[in-house]
């Protein structure tokens, strides 16, 4: 059952705060085919930097495709903007059934492409469009023949006129111990020039991997034939000692800059690390070796499920911000509450960081910062703001992002919070994980995020979260709504 989404705005009571504001009475709806978590992944696309013309890219990782003998491969649609709810269509990543090769004289499949969650990331840069499969299965080099879920991610470039296969663990170092879990494009990302960041965060036993390659690379000297290619330049973090199998090194990409210089350094979440308080890598995007940790607070709390970057007191160096959506609240003589936290850690420095400024969610079970979304400036007072996914929260656990706004003093003010944005309820009911991806665009100052219909009672974050987008809302920041709080 598709569900359309109808949105209302919940004013914000701020005291003498005049501020800008999403413009959310009638944001841009999508929908996909029922089922097919349309909405998991979103990004904004943009054909070349001076083109006017921006569509909106939506993962649909349990969608049907017209691969011959392939279920549930998975898609990414290209959805015009603006454009009707129904005007998306999917992108030909990949038209084809699994690749074969001879066995003993038998055919056998050399990949396994069912179920393989394609669109589970999806992310662009400047027209270049990368998109993941972390569940994609291949049949290992060992005589026996293993399937393993090494994740795969294709590119496109030039209007969708060019594809290529990018599929980092597919290598001759198969089983848990090796890359054969590893899971690879289980998040996204690029670097400020272009080079593409996969998190694979079951390699080595579960200790995680994030590798780096060009797209150039990638594309050039691509073949459908070459099954282990390595692409020339190709950079990857290395396997550590077993304590730190089981951490998910990878589980969520990010890039800034945080040594003083241009070369942009890599921010991985480790959310199992640490014996499960979990951590947040920065790593040397030139040779791969790690920098230095932001570590969480609270044991299974999942710090380090998100992360994003952004300058936030508006001092020209880059800030870090990691969610951990299971972050429990401890009040004397009450439950603990699970409400989830966000982290803030200011640079003052090349490599030095304030302690941590934390938002703390206030709906129980309400996973705030499971994701979070730099904003550009939107209420143009010269500081970026930032927008926190709450996909449980509300008194009818049906979803709300939350805009907080950055300024000169945040070490020592906060953030402030400036908008509660949510679905509203329908007839059939309200709209479940509001909040759950977002995404956004400056300028201008516009955000994608997703609502589902369907979730499984309170879970822990597993690898692959399960459950069933329906539909997909963009909200388009005019920013017409000036007012002034009560
Ligand atoms: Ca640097
Ligand atoms: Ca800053
Ligand atoms: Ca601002």
């Amino acid at each position: 059952m598709f569900i359309l989404g109808v949105l209302s705005v919940l004013w914000p009571a701020l005291s003498g705060v005049w501020s800008f504001n999403f413009y959310a009475e009638h944001p841009t709806v999508y929908r996909g085919p029922d089922g097919s978590y349309f909405g998991y992944s979103v990004d904004f696309y943009q054909a070349t930097t001076d083109s006017n013309s921006i569509s909106v890219l939506v993962g649909a990782p349990k969608a049907n495709t017209s691969q011959p003998g392939i279920v549930e491969a998975g898609a990414v649609y290209y959805c015009p903007w603006p454009g009707l709810p129904d005007s998306c269509r999917q992108i030909p990543f990949d038209n084809s059934n699994n690749r074969m090769m001879k066995v003993n004289g038998t055919r056998e499949p050399v990949e396994f492409k069912s179920h393989q969650w394609f669109g589970a990331s999806v992310r662009t840069h400047k027209g270049k469009v990368v998109a993941c499969a972390p569940l994609y299965h291949w049949r290992t080099v060992k005589l026996s023949g293993e399937k393993e879920p090494v994740g795969t991610c294709y590119v496109a470039i030039q209007n969708f006129s060019a594809y290529a296969e990018y599929s980092p663990c597919r290598t001759s170092d198969p089983d848990p111990e090796g890359q054969g879990f590893c899971q690879a494009g289980f998040s996204v990302d690029f670097t400020k020039e272009g080079r593409l960041v996969v998190g694979g965060p079951g390699s080595f036993y579960w200790q995680g991997q994030v590798m780096t390659a060009g797209i150039a690379e990638i594309l050039n000297g691509y073949s459908l034939k070459a099954i282990l290619r390595r692409v020339p330049g190709e950079k990857h973090t290395r396997a550590a000692e077993d304590t730190h199998d089981d951490s998910y090194l990878g589980y969520s990409v990010a890039v800034g800059e945080f040594t003083g210089d241009s070369e942009q350094e890599l921010i991985a979440g480790v959310p199992r690390g640490a014996q499960s308080f979990g951590y947040v890598a920065m790593i040397n995007s030139t040779n791969l070796t790690f920098i230095q940790n932001f570590t969480g607070e609270q044991m299974a709390s999942y710090f380090g499920y998100s992360v994003a970057v952004t300058d936030l007191n508006g001092d020209g160096m880059d800030d870090v911000l990691v969610g951990a959506p299971l972050y429990m609240e401890r009040e004397m003589e009450s439950k603990p509450r699970e409400v989830g936290r966000v982290y803030l850690y200011l640079q003052t420095a090349p490599l030095t960081f304030s302690q941590p400024v934390a938002l703390t969610g206030t709906y129980t079970f309400g996973r705030f910062g499971t994701a979070i979304a730099p904003l550009g400036d939107v209420n143009q007072d010269g500081y970026n703001d930032v927008a926190v996914g709450c996909p449980f929260g509300g008194e009818e656990r049906g979803g709300r992002v939350l805009i907080f706004n950055g300024n000169k003093d945040v070490s020592t003010q906060g953030l402030t919070l400036s908008q509660e944005l949510r679905a509203a309820r329908t007839p059939s009911g309200s709209l479940p994980g509001f909040g759950f991806t977002l995404h956004s665009l400056q300028p201008p100052s516009s955000f994608l995020t997703s609502t589902f219909h369907r979730f499984p009672p309170c879970t822990p974050p597993l690898p692959i979260p399960m459950f069933s987008h329906i539909a997909f809302l963009l909200f388009s920041g005019k920013l017409i709504s000036q007012m002034k709080g009560v």
